[in-house]
């Protein structure tokens, strides 16, 4: 049985952003079942136990036998070579995809990264305000160039592949602003990412997982 690591409570701001998000969407785009096992923040990270399997003591871990994955990128790229509604068989379009998904993690990513520390962990120190409107416009730089290549395409190589799994769960985290809406392309191209059943239910049983630890 497959597990997936993930929290066991987050603040509010990451419920639904939460990266074994990324794992589950893949996992349920893929038909493969899983249990998750949730973890706390502090001391489970920290043991000695949890950083041999993650070495920063982050989530998602991805547990298989006797193998032990941790980074997103990697998690999702492993299962999606296990299922053609992730990865094409044809070697091309296979690189192709796994191109976006890096695309996504070491372009797009570090870009809306930044802005969303500044909004949310950082938002009252001087700095913050002041690098503000230039992390801004990088990331409006960076989205109106991705929604170039996007082009009228339903996703970035046609089929759906990991490479817009990613990019959709990266992108989502600029939902505390307005900016993906400002890329009416972008903005379709995510909702369709995310009216997925896949996502859905992956969504539902992350956002589920922190309600049982309430109840
Ligand atoms: N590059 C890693 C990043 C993982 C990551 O940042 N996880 C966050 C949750 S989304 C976390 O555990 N943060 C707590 C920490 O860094 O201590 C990946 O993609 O798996």
């Amino acid at each position: 049985m497959i597990t997936v690591y993930s929290y066991r409570w987050v603040p509010d701001f990451a419920k639904g952003l939460v990266r074994d998000l990324r794992v589950r969407w893949a996992l349920e785009e893929a038909g493969l079942e899983y249990q998750e096992w949730l973890i706390g923040l502090g001391d489970d990270q920290n043991s000695p136990a949890y950083r041999a399997c993650q070495p920063y003591g982050q989530v998602p871990v991805y547990e298989e036998g006797g193998l032990v994955l941790f980074e997103s990128g990697a998690i999702v790229l492993h299962i999606g070579g296990k299922s053609e509604a992730l990865l094409p068989a044809d070697p091309a379009a296979r690189a192709r995809a796994t191109c976006w998904l890096f695309s996504a993690l070491n372009t797009i990513e570090p870009t809306i990264q930044e802005l969303a520390a500044i909004d949310l962990f950082y938002t009252d120190e001087a700095w913050a305000r002041g690098r503000r409107p230039q992390a801004e416009a990088q990331v409006k730089r960076r989205l109106a160039e991705l929604a170039a290549a996007l082009g009228d395409k339903d996703h970035l190589e046609g089929e759906f592949t990991v490479g817009d799994l990613m990019m959709a769960t990266v992108l989502r985290n600029l939902r505390h602003t307005d900016i993906v809406d400002g890329e009416p392309r972008l903005r379709a191209y995510l909702d369709r990412c995310e009216a997925r059943p896949a996502f859905q239910r992956a969504l539902r049983d992350q956002l589920a997982s922190f309600e049982d630890q309430a109840a």
